[in-house]
């Protein structure tokens, strides 16, 4: 009878009740991995794996809003990603629309603001559309906010915004000695957004992939074995409680 209550649906309201609601992540990264093997696994195709972990993108998105996570930025699909089979490529760049297509009223509804980051003028026109309708649309919403790095690479991010450091110095508007660490987040394309508290990486890889290189200076990384189209509000609230362990631990010397 006891044991009941440790089952299923009841794991996850356990770790909850565990959760600091004052305390939480204000903005988790996540770089969603896995969904080719987890559909491999299943001797599903690819494209079985991506779709799954679009349900598993719906799931989390609708928890975080629930816990009151403020900025969830989501590694959608990396610069590396065009060497995938262009079938795939295809497949993917279709995601966007339909997932915007199902979703964005429920978001509207949700006061979400939608953002993208990356360079967005590669993007097939149709998709880069449907984005840029997207966040005209939440521009004006003031809740949480979900950004979508599309083929985003963290150092490309930091070469642009050099360049643009760059330009600005030559053009006279810029004195170099000016230059310092607020200053420069200015120029990347997450300036508008606090540096993610923690990262999310599933699938049982240890690397960050040229993900916000510059941005997670101090972010709390959580790896896992699971894969992304798995990954439920059990784990979630897992990392969540983790990040929140680890910030009681160093609480007092962070930042050394
Ligand atoms: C595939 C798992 C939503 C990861 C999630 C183009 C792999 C499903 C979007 C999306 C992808 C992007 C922008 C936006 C709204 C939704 C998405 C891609 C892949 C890459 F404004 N899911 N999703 N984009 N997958």
């Amino acid at each position: 009878m006891v044991d009941q209550h440790n089952n299923g649906k009841g794991k996850w309201k356990q770790l909850l009740a565990q959760v600091q609601k004052n305390e939480l992540p204000r903005h988790i990264a996540v770089i969603m991995d896995g969904n080719g093997r987890w559909a491999k696994k299943r001797g599903l195709p690819r494209i079985a794996g991506h779709r799954s972990g679009m349900q598993s993108l719906k799931n989390m998105i609708s928890f975080s809003h629930e816990l009151g996570i403020q900025v969830i930025t989501l590694f959608a699909f990396s610069t590396e990603n065009w060497k995938r089979p262009r079938w795939e490529v295809d497949f993917l760049m279709r995601l966007p629309e339909e997932y915007l297509q199902k979703e964005l009223p429920a978001l509207i509804e949700k006061n979400t603001v939608i953002q993208a980051m990356g360079d967005l003028s590669q993007l097939p026109e149709s998709t880069l559309a449907a984005v840029e309708n997207a966040i005209t649309e939440t521009r004006h919403n003031t809740g949480m906010v979900l950004n979508f790095a599309l083929n985003y690479g963290g150092r490309a991010d930091i070469l642009q915004a050099v360049r643009n450091l760059c330009r600005e110095a030559k053009e006279g508007q810029l004195d170099c000695r000016e230059i310092d660490e607020a200053l420069f987040s200015r120029y990347l394309c997450s300036r508008d957004l606090p540096d993610p508290d923690l990262l999310i990486r599933p699938s049982g890889e240890f690397r960050i992939s040229n993900f916000l290189l510059w941005q997670m200076a101090y972010t709390e990384f959580w790896f896992s074995q699971v894969l992304w189209p798995d990954f439920d509000r059990e784990h979630l609230l897992q990392a969540i409680l983790d990040y929140q362990n680890r910030e009681r631990r160093f609480g007092g010397i962070k930042n050394t």
